[in-house]
């Protein structure tokens, strides 16, 4: 009887200890776009129409477009985290619908660029990720083969307007850019913590 309490226990534990690495490891920022700015603006960016607002940051243009922007500090610690995450906000006429691709292109330290591409996007907000690993092109392998999430430099933002072309505006809101780890669907957190309250349950009753 004291080993399955010592084992129910011991359960309860490595499951708190579980929930609690869960929350422990948060979101590593890149960027909120809270009163954002960028350090060059490219065609056709150079000429858009830009708001930088408290909680994000909106460029109105039209036709493909890319800014530079320095992310070096304050230092990332990004290392070890297994996607991209960025929201954003886009909007235009009915045509640019399934059209319009937002691309983030992050350097380390060691020359490495990856471009994140999500091509052909409906209009409205998307949470859109991509594992940090597999990016959809590498524009440069830099010196020493992979993104180092511990020493980004700079970013690219861009967008690619696809089959939208250069027949009208856009508007991209860049809300959000952090590195996620992927973490159990709250179902199955919820099971988890279940599984754990029956084991405690039946524990009792045995008493
Ligand atoms: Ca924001
Ligand atoms: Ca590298």
């Amino acid at each position: 009887m004291m080993k399955l309490k010592s084992v129910c226990l011991s359960v309860a534990a490595a499951l708190s200890v579980a929930l609690l690495g869960v929350s422990a490891r948060a979101d590593a920022l890149i960027t909120d776009f809270d009163n954002f700015t960028s350090d060059a603006l490219y065609p056709s960016w150079s000429s858009a129409t830009i708001v930088s607002g408290a909680s994000s940051y909106s460029i109105t243009a039209t036709g493909y477009g890319s800014n530079y922007k320095y992310i070096g500090f304050p230092e990332i610690t990004g290392a070890g985290y297994q996607d991209l995450e960025l929201t954003v906000t886009l909007s235009g006429p009915p045509e640019a619908d399934g059209h319009l691709g937002p691309i983030v292109g992050l350097i380390d330290g060691d020359g490495t660029h990856y471009n994140f591409a999500w091509y052909g996007q409906q209009l409205g907000q998307h949470v859109l990720t991509q594992n940090t690993e597999s990016p959809t092109w590498v524009a440069a392998p830099g010196t020493t083969p992979g993104l180092d999430l511990n020493t980004l430099t700079h970013m690219h933002m861009q967008l690619d307007p696809g089959g939208f072309g250069t027949t009208g505006e856009y508007t991209i809101e860049w809300e959000n850019l952090s590195l996620v780890n992927r973490v159990p669907e709250p179902a199955s957190l919820a099971l988890m913590v279940l599984a754990g309250g029956a084991g405690l349950v039946r524990l009792r009753k045995r008493r």
